[in-house]
């Protein structure tokens, strides 16, 4: 069937995508959504080597105030175990005044990140605004620990994003997890497994694919979940820097299938290991995958893929 066919070639182009690391910096000027930088490959390269695998570019997430906005967590504190409300602002910085006024990036004003700082708990909530410029949203937070809650907007007459960062505790007996152990390219979640493909690279957008099957059978039928067929975060491990991503392709564009395979463009600013969480929607409902990828001096490909350190 036509279909099939697309898939599979499909399939092989991504495949083919990955044949190296070079072919993955230069796949992304060919998915047409806008990137960090336009100039050619060599420049681009150059401009990187200059810029550092540390980067001079802030990554996002680290700050609870930066440009020129500021979050005020309302709900520093929560209890584990127990439903709290949480409660922001975000703050123009010089004024003080709440932002009440947004522009929707993937359906909504405002993404609000919860993670644990192991990386262990992971919220992706969508709170309520009330007219003053409150947001908030009920969460239940399992387990005792440090968290980090990010907001991630974009305020009306901003030309970009801005991503926000506070620390909220959570009170109750606490045991770390252990540090992030490599985790399997091939995640269960919700009887779906999911495999993730590609490798990034420090200072350069990389393009990584997800693929979802049902026991065993390729899901070609996903559904539309904020704008994309799947919303990926990436979190540094360590500090929990926020990265960006972008889907590759929308639903209704003719070109983007509904799976089996998701693909994003991601930047990890600096080489170190790096907690994913997919989400994507069948069936009505949402389900989270989370993965471990290593990133830059030995890391290479995603963890489980012949790395045996
Ligand atoms: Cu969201």
């Amino acid at each position: 069937m036509n279909t099939g066919l697309k898939i599979t070639a499909f399939a092989a182009a991504v495949a083919a995508t990955f044949g190296t690391t070079y072919a993955v910096g230069a796949s992304v000027d060919t998915v047409g959504k806008p990137v960090a930088h336009t100039e050619d490959h060599g420049e681009r390269r150059a401009k990187q080597e200059k810029r550092g695998a540390d980067g001079d570019h802030t990554p996002g997430g680290l700050q609870i105030v930066a440009d020129g906005y500021a979050l005020d967590l309302r709900t520093p504190r929560a209890e584990a175990g127990d439903r709290t409300d949480l409660r922001f602002r975000i703050l123009k910085s010089d004024s003080g005044r709440p932002v009440t006024q947004y522009t929707r990036d993937h359906g909504k004003e405002l993404h609000l990140i919860v993670a644990s700082r192991d990386l262990t708990t992971y919220r992706h909530l969508h709170p309520v605004r009330a007219a003053d410029g409150t947001w908030s949203v009920p969460a239940t937070l399992p387990e005792a620990g440090d968290y980090r809650v990010f907001a991630d907007f974009r305020p009306e007459r901003a030309k970009e994003k801005v991503t926000l960062g506070a620390d909220l505790a959570v009170t109750g007996a606490y045991a770390p997890a252990p540090t992030l152990a490599p985790s399997s390219t091939t995640k269960v979640a919700g009887g779906y497994e999911v495999r993730l493909d590609g490798a990034l690279t420090p200072g350069e957008p990389g393009e990584l694919t997800l693929r979802v099957t049902r026991r065993g059978k390729p899901v070609t039928d996903l559904q539309p979940y904020l704008g994309a067929y799947g919303h990926l975060v990436a979190l540094r491990s360590g500090d929990l820097a926020y990265l960006h991503v972008h889907p590759n392709g929308e639903p209704g564009d003719a070109t983007t299938e509904p799976g089996p395979e998701v693909s994003f463009t991601a930047t990890a600013p600096s080489a170190g290991t790096y907690r994913l969480f997919l989400d994507f929607r069948h069936e009505g409902k949402v389900r989270t995958a989370p993965f471990t990828l290593r990133v830059g001096a030995g890391g290479g490909a995603a963890d489980g893929q012949g790395h045996g350190h």
